[in-house]
């Protein structure tokens, strides 16, 4: 895609060029996976104000107050002695399957899966050679969570795309320190001396297990751990977040060249802290309104207010099969991804809703997938919505799709926008079957008027797709 480089460099102007692949954009739809051991104590009071249950331990040492009964929840439940590095044990992996998960992504219609190869807790799912021994081969389950399921991923046909979610900072990690603490420093965190988490009961410094000293986190810990999973993980997205300036412009300038000599099409998200490694944005729990020339995805949970796994919330109130499907489309209409997170409990089961809500909107994807993947979003107008009219479109080559988010009633779908259809063009409701496949139409004024007679469009749900 990128005519006419020799090499990759540091130089921000050739750095900036790099996009982000077509599969990437193809894939339209991917799993987030937020797994760790803050998945043990696995609670979040879900409100909307900061309840990121992966945040839990955050939120007992370094915020001034006790919002949403963070503190609170916590002495409860687990008593004033209590600090994080307790919970490993706890972080088993013991049902976990790999397969089962892969098989549940494609399930539900996700080309492609991010996993949280570590977190701002500075535990790593992977093997992380000698920069640090706090992962999950030297304490909890003692696998490597990242590995198992790469290889399940790429068993599956057709195989998946595989991702990895890496924290630049670790909050509490001693060597951290000189680095600041860039975007967290903020106003309502109480002091962080060498941010290192106290207990707020006990006031005594909780530990930082598996820590092993370095002179520099970034070159001693960070890049390596970055370069461990470029190469030998043979990551396909890196998923930086929290970054502040760092070595990650080296990084992905190495890297690209690799990729680029193996045949392979890599990319690599907004979150660095470098401004011109950026291949797609990242909106957070949010979306863009209008279609973006730069390819973006967003990410957000199936729970609404958490990445990690929540005890707390209520089934009813994760999302469900057609808010995904809306969400998706709407997305996919402005030239974004959807970067869906779920979050698996400490023994690697993924909860059922999850599970019962991903594989409903799979069936209705595989349904109309040719609307899904592969298109691209129509550069003239993303949406049309009115009283009783919610489209959007996508489109391929040869193929023009209208994508109406409430059935149409009265017995047409009205679109009132320069749709580029002609005389002789053919018009179906993709999942109709026969009788849904040569519909009356007229495009007169601009206006296309489809017929579509009630019993039809009843027999679709979620989104009725032209
Ligand atoms: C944020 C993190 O702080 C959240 O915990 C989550 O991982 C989200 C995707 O990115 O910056």
């Amino acid at each position: 895609v990128q005519i006419g480089l020799t090499k990759w460099t540091t130089d921000h102007q050739n750095l900036a060029r790099h996009e982000s692949p077509e599969w990437f954009d193809n894939s339209k739809f991917g799993i987030f996976i937020h797994w760790g051991v803050y998945s043990v104590p696995g609670w979040g009071n879900s409100t909307p104000y900061e309840s990121y249950a992966e945040w839990f331990w955050w939120y007992t040492t370094h915020l001034a107050g006790d919002r949403s009964n963070f503190r609170g929840y916590r002495e409860e439940t687990f008593g004033p002695e209590l600090n994080y590095d307790d919970f490993f044990p706890n972080f088993t992996a013991a049902k976990y399957d790999p397969k089962e998960w892969v098989d549940l992504i494609a399930d539900a219609g996700a080309k492609y899966f991010v996993i949280t190869t570590k977190h701002h807790d500075g535990f790593a799912l992977f093997d992380a050679g000698n920069t640090t021994n706090r992962t999950s081969l030297h304490y909890g389950p003692q696998r490597d969570l990242v590995k198992d399921l790469f290889d399940a991923a790429r068993e599956h046909q057709p195989a998946l795309k595989r991702g990895t979610y890496f924290s630049i900072p670790e909050w509490f990690n001693p060597s951290w320190g000189p680095y600041g603490f860039t975007q967290f420093d903020r106003p309502s965190s109480t002091s962080h001396p060498g941010i290192i988490a106290r207990n707020p009961y006990t006031n005594k410094t909780e530990p930082y297990t598996g820590h092993i000293e370095v002179d520099d986190f970034i070159t001693d810990v960070m890049v390596p751990q970055m370069d461990i999973l470029a190469y030998e993980y043979g990551t396909d997205i890196v998923w930086c977040d929290a970054g502040a300036s760092n070595g990650t412009d080296g990084f992905a300038a190495r890297w690209f060249n690799a990729a680029r000599e193996q045949g392979r099409e890599v990319t690599i998200n907004s979150r660095c802290g470098t401004a011109f490694v950026n291949d797609f944005d990242t909106p957070e729990y949010a979306t863009f309104a209008t279609p973006q020339r730069q390819k973006w995805e967003s990410n957000r949970g199936m729970d609404p207010f958490s990445y990690g796994y929540n005890r707390a919330t209520p089934d009813e109130e994760y999302m469900n099969a057609t808010t995904l499907i809306t969400t998706l489309v709407d997305m996919i209409s402005k030239n974004g991804n959807l970067l869906l997170n779920i979050g698996p409990r400490a023994d690697g089961s993924i909860p059922q809703v999850e599970i019962d809500n991903l594989r409903e909107a799979g069936e209705w994807i595989k349904k109309h997938e040719e609307a899904i993947y592969n298109t691209t979003y129509w550069f003239k107008q993303a949406e049309v919505v009115d009283e009783g009219v919610n489209i959007r479109f996508t489109q391929t080559d040869d193929a023009f799709y209208i994508l109406s988010l409430i059935e149409p009633i009265g017995g047409k779908l009205v679109v009132d926008a320069p749709i580029p259809i002609l005389k002789g063009d053919r018009v179906g409701l993709v999942s109709a079957g026969e009788e849904g496949q040569d519909l009356a139409w007229s495009n007169d004024d601009g206006v296309l008027i489809i017929e579509v007679h009630g019993d039809m469009a009843a027999k679709v749900d979620k989104c009725w797709v032209f």
